[in-house]
């Protein structure tokens, strides 16, 4: 080498490509416990039986060969018994979720000639399977075949959530998401572990749930005009002032049909639908459907989002209100809420709330006490935003969803109403807030500037609240309103990284979570969304590879 002019070690400054990066398992959510094991791989092979056993098994088991499935190309078998050669296995019961967290908690166990999930509940075996995924390679997420060895490092992983809920919200009343819209944000989220799905189903631009006409309907209300009129109309304007073409407003309804197809497909990806209907403000949409709810001569018109002063990236809210001393008021949510009860076998029933700026004090307060005793005759838990915070609320079951403004008034109905909370602070949850300079859209009040992926991993759900304590906090949602966000691939822009952060606050403990070590394992996670097709903002601070 010297006859060449190079000497030794500048040679070895030349010798080969830069070395890789740490190699991390990037998991995300960050697990309570990973010990990664030298030694063989697993490897799945066309063969390979995935052992489903203990009640409720089955669903987490066909749920992993069908993400298996398309990029394998491996039509994988589920069984009941008989292993045979490296099997994965999928048990649930009694006992085998780390002790404490049988609700989702679960163990992963890689060794080179098997794989074993065990969780206590077929959602913690989920939970596992969504690890599991990301053990994968990449490739994993591809929805045609892709030749490579499909391997998993060893690893022993103990898990759980910090909090119970881990939501997410999607606006459809201002502008729609058609049925496979909503099964491809399920789909993404999912695998975050994300665990309950809030649809905001009304609001000032739209109704996008059909309400069936109740046998008891003494004010003659047609309810199949909710969607039939407002499921028609949506927002078109970008909450700038600007006219963003009625093209651009999608509008629809769910049919009850639909309703339960959301509701089941969520419940496969491990999600509770949590729906709302927006009360007594954020109604046009109604009253412009139903006359009955107008007093005599009003007719209200659809409002698509204009004149919006100031122009702040939102749209204006708070100009509508039901009427607080018309029976016809009480009679019909009576009537919807039913109706929404009756068709979500979930816990909880939100009943909005928020920026009734129309209403008065006293008239609010009627209202709004009468709904959430309506929520609790239908055996359902109310979930308010946390304007409703002092109203009398039913003692030991309300739920309150904080986004802005008197925390005070959240501590008081914790300490005095036993009320749980959920925490979506707008500055911490909502994405249509900008996240970036770059990013065309977004409001940016909540932050005053953008809000970043570090404002949305940065804090602390166990203690955001003064004098609230973590056990009476349910967790975390992330919030995307809809103004100027339209169809899922816009959606999953503004949601993506930072939805991500959120599922990672809801799950990790504190004491685990870090800025720097979650945009290292996010860096990975860029390959997969990108091959998985989930659109996503490639954020500055992180080093995507
Ligand atoms: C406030 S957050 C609202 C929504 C808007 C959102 C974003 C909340 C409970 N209400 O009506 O869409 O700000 O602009």
């Amino acid at each position: 080498w010297a006859a060449y002019g190079y000497s030794i070690s500048e040679f070895e400054i030349w010798d080969g490509p830069p070395a890789p990066p740490q190699p991390t398992l990037g998991l995300l959510p960050r697990p309570v416990s990973v010990e990664t094991h030298d030694g063989t791989p697993f490897t799945l092979h066309k063969n390979t039986r995935i052992v489903a056993i203990g009640q409720g098994a089955d669903g987490p088991a066909r749920y992993l060969a069908g993400i298996l499935r398309p990029s394998t190309g491996y039509r994988l078998n589920v069984v009941g018994q008989g292993w045979g050669p490296a099997p994965i296995v999928v048990e649930v019961g009694a006992g085998k979720a780390p002790a404490g967290h049988a609700d989702e908690g679960y163990t992963l166990t890689v060794e080179a000639d098997r794989v074993l999930i065990g969780a206590d509940t077929p959602n913690g075996a989920l939970n596992g399977v969504q690890t599991l995924r990301q053990l994968f390679p990449q490739w994993v997420e591809s929805d045609t075949v892709v030749s490579t060895a499909w391997t998993v490092p060893q690893v022993t992983i103990s898990d759980y959530p910090r909090f119970a809920y881990r939501g997410m919200m999607l606006d459809v009343a201002r502008s729609f998401y058609p049925m496979d819209e909503v099964k491809a944000y399920i789909d993404a989220a999912a695998q975050f572990k994300v665990n309950r799905l809030h649809l905001h189903l009304t609001d000032d631009q739209g109704w996008r749930i059909a309400v069936g006409t109740p046998d008891d309907n003494p004010s003659g209300i047609d309810y199949g005009l909710l969607t039939g009129i407002s499921g028609g109309t949506a927002m078109t304007y970008n909450g700038n002032g600007q006219q963003m073409g009625t093209e651009l407003g999608v509008t629809g309804f769910y049919t009850r049909a639909d309703y339960a197809e959301i509701v089941r497909y969520a419940g496969e990806n491990g999600m509770t639908v949590v729906p709302e209907i927006d009360l007594p403000g954020h109604t046009n949409a109604a009253l412009h459907a139903i006359p009955q709810l107008n007093s005599a001569g009003a007719q209200p018109r659809p409002r698509p989002g204009e004149a919006t002063v100031p122009h702040n990236g939102t749209g204006s809210v708070g100009y509508s209100s039901l009427d607080a001393g018309s029976d016809v008021t009480y009679e019909f949510v009576r009537n919807v809420l039913a109706d929404i009860a009756e068709m979500t076998p979930g816990p909880y029933l939100h009943i909005g709330g928020d920026e009734a700026h129309v209403t008065s004090h006293a008239d609010y307060t009627r209202m709004v006490d009468a709904f959430t005793e309506t929520v609790a005759s239908l055996g359902k838990t109310v979930v308010g935003w946390n304007e409703y915070a002092g109203t009398a609320l039913p003692r030991d079951g309300a739920v309150v969803q904080f986004w802005n403004g008197d925390r005070n008034a959240v501590a008081g109905a914790v300490n005095n109403r036993g009320a749980k909370v959920i925490l979506s602070p707008a500055a911490h949850t909502y994405v249509p807030q900008k996240q970036d300079a770059r990013q065309p859209q977004g409001g940016t009040w909540a932050c005053g500037g953008v809000c970043g992926l570090d404002r949305h991993y940065n804090w602390d759900p166990g203690t955001f609240i003064p004098n609230v304590t973590e056990s009476s906090v349910l967790g975390v949602e992330s919030a995307l309103w809809g103004e100027f966000i339209r169809r899922v691939g816009q959606a999953q822009y503004y949601s993506y990284p930072r939805l991500i952060a959120t599922a990672e606050a809801g799950w990790t403990p504190q004491a685990q979570r870090n800025y720097a070590d979650f945009t290292t394992r996010l860096s990975a996670m860029g390959g997969r969304l990108t091959v998985q097709g989930t659109n996503f903002f490639p954020t500055a601070d992180v080093p995507w590879r």
